[in-house]
């Protein structure tokens, strides 16, 4: 019998892979780049698992040619970068001068990509804030400070780069920025009340108040991005969040309940404000006095405040009530089944595992609740021990590999069984490089880099996801969105239909649905687009 057709995946639908610029830029002091928290955090000694820091990462400020080469080896329709806001305001902050050197950088890398026909996806800011603000006062934890000098600083990059970039997002996983920074210490600037780990911080306020500034923060550069440069330029803006399934570890109504206190507080914490216009109850409830409160006229500043669900998933936990981790909501997270098996396969970090029927119900899950187009802006796996093979065998990375088989059937049965809008899958990371905390010797490329030589060899699991995301592209369509001069518009028609069941069966009316919420809106936005001019 004849193999079935490959199912395709939608127009225009955007995949590749990402980075981050404290994670694989490297010259930390070239051309008047300032400092960021990251500099000092990772070379102080117990902060870093190898001991090393960021100095050199994978060298991507000097050899971003070779970066681009790579991507367009890979063939990849967008790239993920962030910006590091050092490097164009070395001070950081709304007064402080912006270094033209920063801006020619990130400048020539856009059009390098734009010249190879890949869309940049531009990151404002994935944790390396300007020490200088953290001195000055605090940084994230100053709502005053910190709102205005992250919107002036979110203009310059639109005026600068916003003529080419279309695709925006403005602070990536406020949870780990809140939490693993100001909370459990093992992210700069590493405040914890836990004395032992830092002499500064209280873990039981400062998270909350962070993450409350930090969804302010990236709101007023949407209202900014938005009044000012939308209607010219014409892209989308939006918050990327970290979130994993959360499963019940057996159906007992506890552990049922557990599983939604969890969401709650990993992604309900963040995405509630932003698409619904209020904080979860289960936080009111956990954190009483110490959720920090919106004005009216901030919570008409927050709700609404992106254009699309940026999501960054890696695993599944199981879930049982109780517990004293405040920041899992009480929540006792395992992978270790009722009957003592494991979820899935066991990555180099200790909190992921391979379980994709997990993505699957995460697309659902959010779709469901935030009724938001989804780009999934990170997912990715960090084989074990990696580090310690030598690199002809490291590319043979099969656990990674079989993570990303996983994760893409899970991606198709989203997209056309169950009709969730999906426009985006960028697959974490484009290279090896410095994992945070845990340095270098987690590695979760799809390239494998040799430190000693900062060479990039391709590892199987990037033939693998180049070659199903090949197979599966349909020949582009006009995105019309983005030639459009409505800004409005394109939210508008892009919120996708509802459904009703966190995994809907695969119906007939629920793929006509599919469709019609994939094809209607770019019929819709030609016809406007049209009588417009
Ligand atoms: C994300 N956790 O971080 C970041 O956006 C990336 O910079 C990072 O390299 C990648 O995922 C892999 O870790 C996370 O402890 C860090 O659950 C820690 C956790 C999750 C995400």
């Amino acid at each position: 019998m004849a193999a079935p057709p490959i199912r395709k995946l939608p127009p225009n639908f955007l995949w590749g892979f990402a980075t981050a610029s404290f994670q694989i830029e490297g010259s930390t002091d070239a051309d008047g780049r300032g400092k960021s928290i990251w500099d000092d955090f990772s070379r102080t000694p117990g902060k870093v698992a190898d001991g090393r820091n960021g100095d050199d990462a994978t060298n991507s400020y000097k050899l971003w040619r070779e970066d681009v080469a790579l991507l367009t080896k890979y063939g990849v329709k967008t790239y993920r970068f962030s910006l590091s806001w050092s490097r164009i305001i070395p001070l950081g902050g709304r007064n402080d001068p912006i270094n033209p050197k920063g801006i020619e950088f990130y400048s020539n890398l856009i059009d390098a990509l734009l010249a190879n026909g890949i869309v940049p996806f531009v990151t404002l800011y994935h944790w390396d804030l300007p020490q200088a603000l953290h001195d000055r006062y605090g940084g994230w934890l100053n709502k005053d400070e910190i709102v205005q000098d992250f919107t002036r600083y979110a203009r310059v990059c639109f005026e600068a780069f916003g003529d080419r970039v279309k695709y925006w997002l403005t602070v990536n996983e406020p949870w780990c920025v809140s939490i693993l920074g100001y909370g459990r210490g093992v992210f700069a600037p590493g405040r914890s009340s836990d004395r032992n780990r830092s002499s500064e911080g209280d873990s039981s306020t400062e998270p909350w108040i962070v993450g409350h500034n930090v969804i302010l923060s990236h709101a007023h550069a949407v209202k900014a991005y938005r009044e000012e440069f939308k209607t010219k330029q014409g892209g989308q803006i939006g918050i990327t969040l970290n979130g994993d399934w959360q499963m019940p570890y057996d159906d007992s109504p506890e552990n049922v309940a557990a599983a939604q206190h969890a969401l709650d507080v990993a992604i309900g914490w963040y995405a509630d404000p932003v698409y619904l216009g209020h904080y979860p109850p289960y936080l009111h409830q956990m954190l009483g006095a110490r959720l920090p409160t919106f004005s009216d006229a901030e919570w008409k500043v927050v709700k609404g405040s992106s254009d699309f669900y940026g999501m960054n998933t890696y695993t599944t936990n199981l879930c049982r009530a109780g517990g004293d981790d405040e920041f899992q909501g009480f929540v006792d997270y395992t992978f270790t089944r009722p009957d003592g098996t494991q979820l899935g396969t066991q990555a180099h970090c200790a909190w992921l595992q391979d379980y994709a029927p997990g993505f699957r119900s995460l697309l659902n899950y959010l779709y469901k609740r935030y009724r938001m187009p989804i780009y999934v802006t990170e997912n990715g796996f960090a084989v074990k021990n990696e580090s310690s093979l030598p690199r002809d065998l490291a590319i043979k990375d099969t656990d990674r590999v079989n993570y990303y088989r996983g994760v893409t059937a899970s991606l198709l049965s989203a997209i056309n069984d169950d009709g969730v809008d999906v426009r985006c899958y960028l697959a974490w990371s484009l290279l090896d490089n410095f994992e945070w905390a845990d340095g270098y010797v987690t590695r979760f490329g799809v390239t494998y880099v040799d430190y000693a030589t900062q060479e990039r060899i391709p590892k199987e699991s990037s033939a693998f996801v180049v070659k199903w995301f090949k197979e599966r592209t349909q020949p582009a369509v006009p995105d019309l969105k983005l030639l459009s001069k409505s800004s409005s518009m394109s939210s508008t028609l892009s919120k996708p239909s509802l459904t009703t069941n966190p995994v809907p069966a695969p119906t007939f009316v629920g793929k006509l649905k599919a469709w019609v919420s994939r094809h209607l809106t770019a019929i819709i936005s030609f016809l406007n687009f049209g009588s417009r001019r």
